[in-house]
């Protein structure tokens, strides 16, 4: 027996029964709050027991944090929540206040990963339930903060503009984190926001709650250092309430929340608690705290606090409470044997369902676009009005996009145009852009956000990774967060940027499981890609990313000065769909695999081989994650020999991949890559040296087709060499 049990029961034995008294309203609500906080923390034990057995995968408990109940009881069963990984008495609560599922099953499922698992459908152990509005969190602590602000923002958004979420009008979003947490950049960037637009008076109804156990893992959170930064957030409101004292817990846990309610502004309760049975079942905490320490913290146990008042108050003997008790136990274990009975999931595919693509469509045709029109910007710009006007759900914001029209032009006009609910500028901050996008996303918009650079992605790159690419996974599909992030980015620009401006850093997008990720390139194909991600988004929920090549924007001519070969006219029809690619020239001594900047390069240089006898074609793959694949052999299969072009880095670049694929699908004709040089880019004319160069793909396709250069490899000075 764990000696958190042993004390609970032994200290309710020897407790006083207290006159009956008449507080009906607390009575009842007392006692359903001892019943959700006995059922979290029999599913502790329980999770224990499980592990004991090998056949539970998870013992990060709520015991200590019991006292979050009191949200679950007082919070609507509409208001979105997003929740700290020690939330089995909200979880518990909250069901019961529903009534329409099953607490102890559920957690128990998920902790089993068993596929019957409303949330998860086995594949984490999470809190989250569709009927219950738990919008189930990664453990990457904090991460979840920015979506709670983007939500706040979206219900005053929604409100405002008669848009319709899942969630009432008056809604308030829960948000709970661990005191450690509230220092992680990603809250205290949230709260910032949460703040920000407070003190705009932009309306974010998101009450967020700080459980301070005083700890994280073994790390103390200094005395006194949680209320001075949590108080010191202005705009808004600050209260403090002890999880032990459940009266004051229920008054501040409903004041604050009808605050938030009646205000729409965030608000912050610090809900002190503290952490029973250690982090986690693996974690012997004597190494880090004095048995003492530990021990004196029984008493605090917002159980046994709850059980003191309703044995003090006449509304329960110990007897009764204690019957209580050890028929949660026994209701736990009994439903954990018939849980254990359940299939766990057993397949790859059955894993990978949420977040597998539908199957690549065939190749599409050629397209020949040229001749006077409109460049790269300004075809990006027409779509986003066209999409606009045609979705009342799109939204695009950013830094600088509003206003200003963007750092380059590609938002030019559409504040004006669709007004600044729907277009805005946001605050300077990745996370809190993304964060907007993750929020506004669950509650029904299309959110298309802009990320300046693509170098400053890489600052809130977990918000796409952790947050938004994960939510399908582990809500098995039944929560998804569409979006279509635009980024402008990689390198070539004239004169301008250095690294920073000049990254080409795909390979962190390209990893991340079902995330779609479209490279433009040439003005008469971006409309389509461009639509083909709003689609993916809209319907399917998907987290795509369009990366457009700042160096390609204000681009007008391929070949020679005033050719008006990177112009097209407006293409108001078509949409690319996912695995589509597209072929340039009908050359067949060499097939150029190629995207991005690449296209403009290859077809340069394919220009110069046709003076030099040598036919190619340039392919361009356009979706980078997932590879065309289909396409892609479909096409190569026909050339006797395939360079890739690939403006990003040797290693950890697209062609690596590129390269594997062509080698996994037996592709039997030679093959070859050059790249650019492992290297940031420097500024000035300096970046020529790293980069790769139109006379690279030159002299590879040379190489290649020459019988005496195709068995031995050539040195070369970025990255160019015949695999
Ligand atoms: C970004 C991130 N870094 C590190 C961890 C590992 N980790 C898990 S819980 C935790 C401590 C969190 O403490 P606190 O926020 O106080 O919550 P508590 O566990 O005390 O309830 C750490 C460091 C993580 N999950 N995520
Ligand atoms: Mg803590």
């Amino acid at each position: 027996m764990e000696p958190i049990d042993e004390h609970f029961v032994s200290r309710v034995r020897a407790l006083v029964p207290g006159a009956a008294r008449q507080e009906p309203g607390n009575a009842a609500l007392l006692e359903r709050l001892f019943d959700a906080q006995a059922q979290s923390r029999h599913l502790d034990l329980t999770a224990r027991w499980l592990q004991a057995q090998g056949r539970g995968h998870y013992t990060i408990g709520s015991a200590g944090h019991e006292s979050n109940a009191a949200l679950g009881l007082l919070s609507r069963v509409d208001d979105p929540a997003l929740l700290h990984y020690r939330s089995g008495g909200f979880y518990a609560a909250r069901a019961a206040v529903a009534g329409t599922t099953e607490p102890v099953g559920d957690v128990l499922r998920s902790l089993t990963s068993s596929s019957q698992d409303p949330m998860s459908g086995g594949r984490h152990k999470v809190f989250g339930h569709p009927a219950l509005h738990i919008v189930p969190q990664t453990s990457t602590i904090a991460s979840h903060l920015p979506r709670a602000v983007g939500l706040g923002y979206a219900l005053g958004l929604a409100r405002e503009s008669g848009a319709s979420t899942p969630w009432p009008a008056d809604a308030v979003v829960v948000c709970s984190f661990g005191d450690a947490s509230a220092n992680h950049s990603t809250a205290t960037g949230a709260l910032n926001a949460a703040s920000y637009l407070s003190h705009r008076g932009i309306p974010c109804p998101v009450l967020f709650v700080c459980e301070d156990n005083g700890i994280g893992i073994s790390t103390r959170s200094p005395r006194g250092w949680p209320e001075a930064a949590l108080q010191s957030l202005p705009g808004l409101a600050y209260r403090q309430v002890d999880g032990a004292d459940p009266d004051a817990l229920l008054t501040a846990v409903g004041d604050t929340l009808a605050d938030v309610r009646r205000t729409r502004r965030p608000g912050v309760l610090h809900l002190r608690t503290v952490r029973l049975m250690g982090h986690a079942g693996s974690d012997a905490e004597i190494a880090y705290r004095s048995r003492s320490e530990i021990v004196a913290d029984y008493d605090r146990d917002p159980l046994l606090a709850c059980a003191r008042l309703l044995v003090e108050r006449g509304l329960a003997s110990p007897d009764e409470l204690l019957d209580r008790y050890e028929a949660t136990r026994r209701a736990v274990l009994d439903e954990a044997a018939r849980v254990l009975e359940e299939k766990p999931l057993s397949s790859r595919a059955a894993v990978m369902a949420p977040i597998a693509h539908a199957r690549p469509v065939s190749p599409t045709p050629a397209v020949a676009a040229s001749g006077p029109g409109l460049t790269l910007a300004q075809a990006i710009n027409a779509t986003l009005a066209e999409l606009m006007a045609a979705h009342p759900e799109a939204l695009v914001f950013g830094e600088d996009v509003a206003v200003k029209g963007g750092v380059y032009g590609v938002t030019r006009g559409l504040q004006k145009r669709f007004g600044g609910r729907r277009v805005f500028d946001t605050l300077l901050d990745e996370q809190t852009i993304l964060g907007v996008a993750l929020g506004t996303a669950l509650a029904g918009f299309v959110p298309i956000p802009e990320i300046q650079y693509l170098a400053y992605l890489h600052n809130a790159e977990d918000q796409l990774r952790g947050e938004a690419a994960t939510l399908a996974f582990f809500s098995d599909g039944q929560y998804r967060n569409g979006m279509v992030v635009r980024i402008a980015g990689l390198a070539y620009q004239k004169g301008f940027g250095g690294h920073f401006h000049n990254d080409s850093s795909l390979a962190v997008l390209r990893d991340i499981p079902g995330l779609v990720l479209a490279v433009a390139s040439h003005p008469a194909e971006a409309p389509g890609l461009l639509r083909g991600c709003y689609d993916l988004a809209r319907t399917e929920g998907r987290v795509c990313v369009f990366v457009e090549p700042i160096a390609r924007y204000h681009t007008r001519d391929l070949l020679a000065d005033g050719d008006g070969g990177w112009t097209a006219p407006y293409d108001a029809l078509g949409t690319a769909p996912l695995g589509s690619v597209v072929r340039h020239g009908a050359g067949t001594d060499a097939l150029l695999v190629t995207f991005g900047n690449g296209v403009h390069l290859s077809r340069r240089a394919a220009a110069t081989l046709a003076e030099l006898g040598t036919a190619v074609t340039v392919l361009d793959l356009r979706w980078l994650a997932p590879l065309p694949v289909e396409a892609l052999m479909a096409i190569a299969g026909g050339f006797d020999a395939v360079l890739v072009v690939d403006e990003t880095r040797r290693s950890g670049g697209v062609s690596e991949s590129v390269v594997a694929t062509l080698v996994d699908h037996r592709y039997a004709g030679r093959l070859a890559r050059v790249t650019s040089a492992d290297s940031f880019v420097p500024l000035g004319p300096a970046a020529e040296t790293v980069l790769l160069g139109e006379d690279e793909i030159v002299s590879a396709v040379r190489a290649m087709l020459s019988p005496a250069q195709t068995v031995k490899s050539t040195p070369c000075a970025k990255g160019s060499s015949p695999e």
